[in-house]
């Protein structure tokens, strides 16, 4: 009897455990676009699996990333970049390629010690994204399409799912109403092609949310809005009530997937968080309070207003770590958005799924030595500017941007804190701190107040396409940098 008992005890543990909290089916999102990323190895032991993170949304699919993440049971959303979509689109042979190479090699759902729980493929990141212009739209659904006669070649597709994340600027509000919202006009063709494939293959559709922006550009809803706090003057739109951003996301996409004909379509949001430097209110308080209450929310599971009772059937947070190779034309905070530092410690507390255990961060760091680069004052600076110009073309000088942690350390210790980025995304090379002379090795911390000066990480050689990349654009922009002083 005792031993009938066994497997049923034990699999209400593992439901109890699947489910901290009671809050919804709950991820995060775990990019590689870093100067010093740290090993995925650790990133799984020591932030994911202490933490109790049981699902992860990757940008591409990165060899090492997947292979340590072998055997943890964690649910994992495969990405492809938007720069292969084109070829996606015009070959059936790249797409079962690519879903060879990417996904059948290391899939398994029955928690195969070797194998990778793999839930969905998420084809493009957000490649409707107003500031990409058209470039990738011609190339979306087809590029879904062969992926997923692929998957159904390698008998998968009844285990994976194929989605495509939007941010939410695919569909325009009027005055914020949700009422009013609707896809944008231009996309309205392959919006309806969109819908119809994920409802073919019933998919869900994945909204990327982005509540700092919406803060930054709508100056009709308040910070308290933006951060769950209940405020006096709720916005109304008909019957409906919002007292927060992220309801009012929803159920402005619910609107126009209505006004498509597709007022069913689940939802998942693929992307929701709030950074913490490199603009006014970007800040770790407010990060805390926002991730507290959108945990209190999803754990409510109210729903919004124009669907009670059924939130998002997954949310998958922004993100896990800081990230200074990110993109930031849409914003300098855009590098600042993780729950942990580039080197794997908690900026604030939030429960990822550990519960009321403080988050656990990465031990035993294999930082580079304590050496940082800064400018010397004994030099003539009147030329300084070009060298500021070339650290920060490509090392992350965001911190020094109005409202950012670094934005009042004053000349020139702004350069230095340049110098000294640009210094250790080198990997702390004699010519990383070279500029013309300008820079001085110290091995005192400049670091002052809120603005820390880093020290970079040793990183194994296996770190793929954004260190290369990144000394790509490094190389270019010396080149550039030598032409305008020639
Ligand atoms: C995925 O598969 C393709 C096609 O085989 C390959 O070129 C690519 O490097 C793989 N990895 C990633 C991260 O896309
Ligand atoms: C950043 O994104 C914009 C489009 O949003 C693009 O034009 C630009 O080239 C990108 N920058 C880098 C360094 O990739
Ligand atoms: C927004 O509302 C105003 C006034 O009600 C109207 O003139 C305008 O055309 C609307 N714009 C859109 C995009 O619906
Ligand atoms: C802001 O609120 C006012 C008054 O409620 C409204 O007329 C206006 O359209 C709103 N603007 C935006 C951008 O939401
Ligand atoms: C796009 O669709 C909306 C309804 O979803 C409609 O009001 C609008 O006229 C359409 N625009 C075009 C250009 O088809
Ligand atoms: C969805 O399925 C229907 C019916 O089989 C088909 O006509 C339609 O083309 C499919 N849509 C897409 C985008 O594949
Ligand atoms: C600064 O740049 C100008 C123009 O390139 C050059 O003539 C001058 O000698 C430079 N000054 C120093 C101190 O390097
Ligand atoms: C450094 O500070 C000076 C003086 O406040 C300012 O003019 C300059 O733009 C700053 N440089 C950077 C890279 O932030
Ligand atoms: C809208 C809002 O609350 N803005 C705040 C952003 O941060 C600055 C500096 O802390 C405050 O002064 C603003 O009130």
């Amino acid at each position: 009897m005792r031993s009938a008992h066994l497997p049923v005890t034990l699999l209400l543990l593992l439901l109890v455990s699947w489910n901290p909290n009671g809050v919804s089916a709950v991820g995060v999102n775990w990019g590689l676009a870093s100067s010093s990323p740290l090993p995925p190895s650790k990133v799984v032991n020591e932030l994911l699996i202490p933490n109790g993170v049981t699902r992860v949304k990757l940008p591409d699919a990165d060899p090492g990333v997947l292979q340590s993440l072998s055997g943890s049971g964690i649910g994992v959303i495969v990405g492809i970049r938007n720069d292969m979509l084109r070829d996606l689109s015009q070959s059936k042979k790249a797409a079962a390629s690519w879903v060879h190479d990417n996904v059948t090699r290391y899939f398994s759902d029955n928690g195969a010690a070797s194998g990778i729980r793999i839930e969905y493929i998420a084809v493009g990141d957000e490649p409707f994204l107003l500031n990409y212009g058209q470039q990738y739209q011609p190339y979306v659904i087809n590029a879904a399409t062969n992926i997923g006669i692929a998957l159904k070649a390698a008998k998968l597709s009844d285990r994976i799912k194929l989605i495509v994340p939007c941010s939410s600027d695919v569909y325009q509000t009027n005055s914020s109403l949700p009422s009013k919202a609707q896809f944008r006009p231009e996309l309205n063709k392959t919006m309806v092609d969109l819908l119809s494939f994920l409802s073919n293959y019933s998919s869900p559709f994945v909204l990327n949310m982005n509540p700092f922006s919406s803060f930054q550009h709508n100056k009709n809803l308040s910070l308290d809005f933006h951060l769950f706090q209940l405020t006096s003057k709720p916005l109304t739109d008909g019957h409906s009530k919002y007292d927060n951003y992220f309801d009012l996301s929803i159920d402005s996409l619910v609107s126009s997937l209505s006004k498509a004909g597709f007022a069913d379509m689940e939802i998942m949001v693929g992307r929701v968080g709030w950074p913490t430097d490199g603009a006014l209110n970007a800040t770790s308080a407010n990060a805390q309070i926002f991730m507290q209450g959108l945990f209190d929310h999803l754990k409510a599971k109210a729903g919004s207003p124009l669907r009670p009772k059924r939130p998002p059937t997954e949310t998958y947070l922004f993100t896990l770590l800081d990230e200074d190779q990110l993109n930031i034309t849409t914003g300098n905070y855009e590098r600042h958005y993780g729950i942990f530092t580039f080197d794997g410690q908690a900026k604030y507390n939030m429960d990822l799924g550990q519960g009321s255990r403080p988050l656990n961060n990465v031990h035993e760091v294999n930082y580079l030595d304590q050496k940082w680069c800064v400018v010397n004052n004994n030099k003539d600076l009147s030329n300084v500017t070009a060298s500021v110009s070339q650290a920060c073309s490509s090392a992350d000088c965001s911190s020094l941007s109005p409202g950012g942690s670094c934005a009042g350390i004053g000349w020139p210790v702004n350069v230095s804190y340049a110098f000294n980025n640009y210094f250790q995304a080198n990997g702390q090379s004699q010519e990383g701190c070279d500029f013309n002379g300008l820079g001085l090795i110290t091995t005192v911390d400049p670091s002052l107040g809120e603005c820390r000066f880093v020290i970079g990480l040793r990183t194994s050689a296996s770190n793929s396409y954004y260190q290369r990349w990144a000394v790509l654009q490094r190389v270019v922009s010396l080149f550039a940098f030598a032409f305008l002083v020639v």
